[in-house]
Formats: structure tokens, sequence, C-alpha cells
């Protein structure tokens, strides 16, 4: 997400950096490509000149002018400036306190509000929460089965009504949530391809009938513009609670994501990632702006980092580190832990710098299917123990993971320099990568 701008900001950047002495018509020229950035990023024209006004005033001083690292300080002038168009702070969802708590989703057709109920409700139950979805979709055959699978996949329980209006069936299901101590009700409503009156007058009504703690607006990123005007129209008529953005995982532009919360006053709550159940985080504005600047996010990286690690394989896995015991064994569960946190490519985008260098660099997941499966080939007794793979063995892995004989060698080759670094790091030696230790290329 965000690929071009990002990149578009890292030139200015360099340049602002790179020239040591900052004249004001240095400072001008750069805040003229910041504005061009954001603008063919479809960022709102007034949000662009209202922040590049704010900008230039803080920029264009003496303060600035006569600072040590004068480029230095109009980055962080931008960064600010970018934090408060976003929101300023995280505002957080409505706590599960009450039975039940009520979050009702509305937005366009293939929004993503289905999915998202989806992940509210996985998040819910991690939380030891009860949770319970609604299908208030009656308009389109497939919603109930859509919802009922979803439902199945997390093991949460649907409530679904035949021939019955949306208000009602959402009102039934409050109910029955109070009788059967749900915590959660997640309201999964119809969408439309356009906003009609019809679609209003329901949302409306649901609004009314149950008394929502959260109303989000479900909006996708990938819709640039029309998804500012979208919210616009929904906070006027239903004073929602928060937006969430989804699809930021595709090539969104980033212009809805940066206009939304300064058009419309109402804060974006949640950023939807991809298709997968565990792709949502919360929205940060300060962290998805280091994101933007290129600065990367290492704080979400770590909190994906803690919801994947199981933190007592972690323990196990130091006190082996520490004893030089590191096998292939412990290289494959890292691997899967690695693979809990998302696509690989999402994960390395988080980190400062690595975004920018990754780019049009394709990260090659099939290569880490191939490591896996040599390694599922071997006994258990090759993986804490390679040295004993001879010959004939590496002809058979080879065979039965679909590899070569000479990628088998490539990984016995690259595991054994991997252990000898970890030795040499438990012994405080470690001064840099052996060479073709990382990252396991074939
Ligand atoms: N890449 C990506 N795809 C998403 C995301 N969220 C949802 N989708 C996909 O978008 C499509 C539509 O998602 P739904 O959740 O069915 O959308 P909806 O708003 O419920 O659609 P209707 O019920 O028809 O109004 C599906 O293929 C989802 O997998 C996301 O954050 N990223
Ligand atoms: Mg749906």
């Amino acid at each position: 997400m965000f690929g071009e701008l990002i990149d578009r900001f890292d030139d200015i950047f360099k340049t602002l950096r790179g020239a040591g002495k900052l004249s004001e018509k240095n400072i001008r020229d750069s805040l003229k490509e910041v504005r061009r950035a954001l603008l063919e990023a479809d960022v709102n024209y007034k949000v662009v000149k209202e922040f590049i006004k704010r900008v230039e005033e803080e920029s264009v001083g003496e303060k600035v002018l006569k600072s040590i690292e004068p480029g230095q300080q109009i980055v962080k002038i931008v960064h600010n400036e970018l934090v408060q168009v976003l929101g300023e702070k995280a505002v957080p969802l409505a706590p599960i306190d009450k039975t039940p708590t009520i979050y009702m989703l509305c937005g366009l057709q293939g929004s993503g509000k289905t999915t998202l109920a989806g992940k509210l409700a996985l998040q819910a139950k991690r939380k030891n929460k009860k949770p319970l979805l609604v299908a208030a979709d009656i308009y389109r055959p497939a919603a109930i089965t859509q919802l009922k699978i979803l439902g199945d996949s997390v093991g949460v329980e649907v409530f679904h009504r035949e021939n019955a209006q949306p208000p009602d069936i959402c009102y039934e299901a409050k109910k029955y949530a109070e009788k059967n101590f749900v915590d959660l009700v997640i309201l999964d409503t119809a969408g439309r391809l356009h906003i009609d009156e019809e679609l209003m007058v329901e949302l409306e009504e649901i609004k009314s009938r149950v008394v929502p703690d959260e109303l989000l607006l479900v909006a996708d990123a990938m819709t640039g513009q029309d998804a500012v005007n979208l919210a616009e129209q929904f906070h006027k008529r239903l004073a929602l609670t928060g937006v969430a953005l989804t699809k930021l995982d595709g090539d969104a532009r980033g212009g809805a994501a940066i206009s939304i919360r300064a058009v419309t006053g109402c804060p974006i709550k949640l950023a939807s990632v991809g298709e997968k159940l565990s792709d949502l985080e919360p929205f940060h504005p300060d962290r998805m702006a280091s994101r933007i600047l290129g600065m990367g996010d290492i704080v979400s990286l770590v909190e994906k980092a803690q919801q994947a690690v199981d933190m007592q394989a972690a323990a196990k896995l130091e006190e082996k580190l520490k004893k030089n015991a590191f096998t292939l064994e412990d290289f494959y569960d890292q691997m899967q832990q690695i693979k809990k946190m998302g696509p690989l490519e999402s994960i390395m985008g988080m980190i400062p710098g690595v975004g920018k260098a990754l780019k049009g660099i394709q990260i090659d997941e099939k290569g880490l299917t191939r490591v896996e499966a040599m390694i599922q080939s071997m006994t258990p007794e090759e993986r804490r123990n390679p040295q004993i793979i001879d010959g004939s063995r590496k002809v058979r892995i080879a065979k039965g993971s679909g590899n070569s004989v000479q990628n088998i060698n490539l990984l016995l080759k690259q595991f054994a320099a991997m252990q000898k670094m970890i030795k040499d790091m438990s012994k405080f030696k470690f001064k840099g990568l052996p060479k073709g230790a990382f990252p396991f290329q074939m």
C-alpha cells in the first residue's frame, strides 16, 4: 500500500537531507513536490492545501533554517502534520463491556463488511469474549450462507431469520444475545451498489432499534475519493462512530486513508490489510504516517510478532540458542511462526528502510516452501543432527521433497553457517552476517 507515495517522499527527503544548508527557496521547492505527490496519491485537494500551508508555516522560519539539520527538521514537521491529518491519536473501538455490546457494520457492496465481521468475531474470541454474528442482509441470496461458512470457520454462532426485515432481525438478535450471555453482537448489514434512500432508511431504523455501541462504515480504500465522499454522506446521515478502511493491502494510492478523517471528522478505527481473518490492525495515525513516509512501523511489527509467537516456545528457543543446540527442527518451527505473521512482503514493509529497498524484488515465498518441504522429508534424527545425512539420504530427501541434491546441499551449508553465527553470537563474537547465511536463497 502507498507504494508510489512512499517512493516520492523518499526522493524528496533525500534531496532535503542531502542539501546541508537550506534556503527558503529549497524548502518551497520541496513542498511543491510534496504537494504534487499528495495530489497524485489522490488525496483530497482541500486537505492537501491545508496540509502544505501548515507545513510551510512551520518550515520557513529562522528556527528551521538555522538548525543543525534543517532537512531532518522538515521531515519531522511533515511527519507531525501527517499524524494530525490522519487523526492525531488512535481511537479504539467501543469496549466489549456489556452483555451485549453491539457493533453495526454498514457500507457499499463488496466493501468487505462480511469479512470484517468475521475478523471482529475472531478478535473477540481471542479475548475470551462470546461473539454472535447477525445476518442482516436478506437481499443477496448467498449472504446468509457466506456468513454461516465464516461463522463455522471461527467457531462463532450466526443469527439469521427467514422472511423477516433487517431491523426486526437485528432487534431479535439483540434480545437473543441478552438471554444467551453474548458479549459482542456484530450486525452484518446489506450492501448496495450506490447510496440510496431505501438503504439509508433501513440503516437508520436498525440503528434506532438496537442502539449500537459502534456504528462503523466499511469503506474500500481502493476506491480513493469515492470512499471519502461515501464516508461524508454516511456520516451526515447516520452519525458514524468510526470508519474501517479495507483493502489497504492492495495498491490503493492512499488518498482515502489520508483524506477521510480530515474531510469527515470521523475517526478511522480499523485497517483491514488482507483477506485472511487475522489481517486486521487498529488504525494508529502516528504509525501510519511513519509507514507512508518510509520510516517503517516497528511497533506494529512487534505487536504482530507477539500475537503470532508462542511465548513458551520462544523461551525454550532462547534456552537452546544459549546452549548452541539450535537444530533444523527449531528452524522449521521458526518458519511457521513467521508465516503466522502474514505475507512476508507486508512484514518487511514495516521495517524502516526495508520497504523501499525491497521495491521491485519479488520475495520468494516459494523458496521458503521448498525449504520446508526439504526439512519435512528428513527424519527427526536428521533434523537434529544434519551431519548424519549421507549421499544416498540426500538423494532420497531431494526426491521426497521435489528438489535437487544441490538444493539440499545448499540448505545444509547455509544452515551450518547459521549455526556457526548463532554460536558466535552467543559468545559475543558476532561481527556481522557470514556470507551466504541469510536468507536461504535458492
Ligand atoms: N485484499 C483484500 N481483500 C479484502 C479485504 N477485505 C475484504 N476483501 C475481499 O473483498 C471481497 C468482498 O468482501 P465481503 O466481505 O464479502 O464484502 P461485503 O461488504 O460483505 O459485500 P456485500 O455483502 O456483497 O455487500 C471478498 O473477496 C473479500 O475477500 C481486504 O482487506 N483486503
Ligand atoms: Mg456481505
